[in-house]
């Protein structure tokens, strides 16, 4: 049985990446929107680590609470097209998926909180210690648009260098271009993200070319476009 129970907010955010991943590999994924956006799943007593994305595997009740296991387990339990076929190009794969990880956290996840005014005591920077605390959305949305460029650069630069193909690891769909694909589209479409667009000139991955056509590749595989379909003009984030 391919079959998981899959707990996530109804945005785009860590969530869609599973979602296009199951398409690919044929998995069926049951969903459960959890609070505060839905009522399937009660983010503070269903999740092991008061977090989502969570899932649990049909098959024999293993449960994980994190993204990276799942999205590790997942190609590797259920053999597909974005299933590493060497150490090494799995190794590559989990460095560069990370790097849209840490663009996740430090750089949209703090967006959110802006967006979502969720300005509570959390783990998380631009709460307590940074400029959303002192300086308010403006200083807050500006050094955002500097970290953006920063780090979106290493990125640019690093394909510019090691990527001639399409795709970022020997030519071939993986998890860390879909994950890539997902914060780039989000960015660029959602409605939540449009004060940060205007601040950057409508599009922040305008001059990004090696990073554009990967969301390009990604798009073009028939399964990532049927699973997203016209989610990121709809959901806010
Ligand atoms: N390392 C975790 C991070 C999970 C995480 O921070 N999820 C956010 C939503 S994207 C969350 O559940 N936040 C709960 C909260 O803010 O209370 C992963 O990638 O799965």
């Amino acid at each position: 049985m391919k079959e998981i129970d899959f707990a996530y907010l109804p945005v785009i955010g860590r969530g869609e990446q599973i979602h296009i991943i199951c398409a690919m590999h044929g998995i069926k994924i049951n969903i459960l929107y959890s609070t505060p956006m839905g009522n399937d799943f009660q983010l503070s007593t269903d999740s092991l680590f008061g977090t989502v994305p969570w899932m649990k595997d049909k098959s024999n009740d293993l449960i994980l609470n994190d993204s990276m296991a799942m999205v590790q387990y997942l190609v590797t339990k259920y053999e597909g097209p974005l299933t590493p076929l060497s150490a090494i190009e799995a190794a590559s794969i989990a460095n560069l998926w990370a790097w849209s990880n840490d663009y996740y956290s430090f750089v949209l996840s703090p967006l959110h909180d802006i967006i979502t005014g969720h300005n509570e005591v959390f783990w998380r920077n631009l709460r307590l210690t940074d400029t959303l605390a002192e300086g308010g959305k403006e200083l807050a949305l500006n050094n955002l648009k500097i970290l953006h460029d920063k780090r979106v650069s290493f990125l640019e630069n690093y394909l510019e260098k090691f990527s001639d193909g399409d795709f970022m690891v020997n030519g071939k769909c993986s998890y860390a271009d879909i994950f890539l694909f997902t914060c780039v589209r989000a960015v660029q479409k959602c409605a939540g993200f449009g004060d940060f667009r205007a601040l950057c000139g409508s599009d922040p991955f305008a001059d990004r070319k090696n990073i554009l056509r990967v969301c390009r590749d990604v798009e073009s595989i028939k399964e990532v476009s049927e699973t997203v379909g016209t989610k990121f003009e709809e959901c806010p984030i």
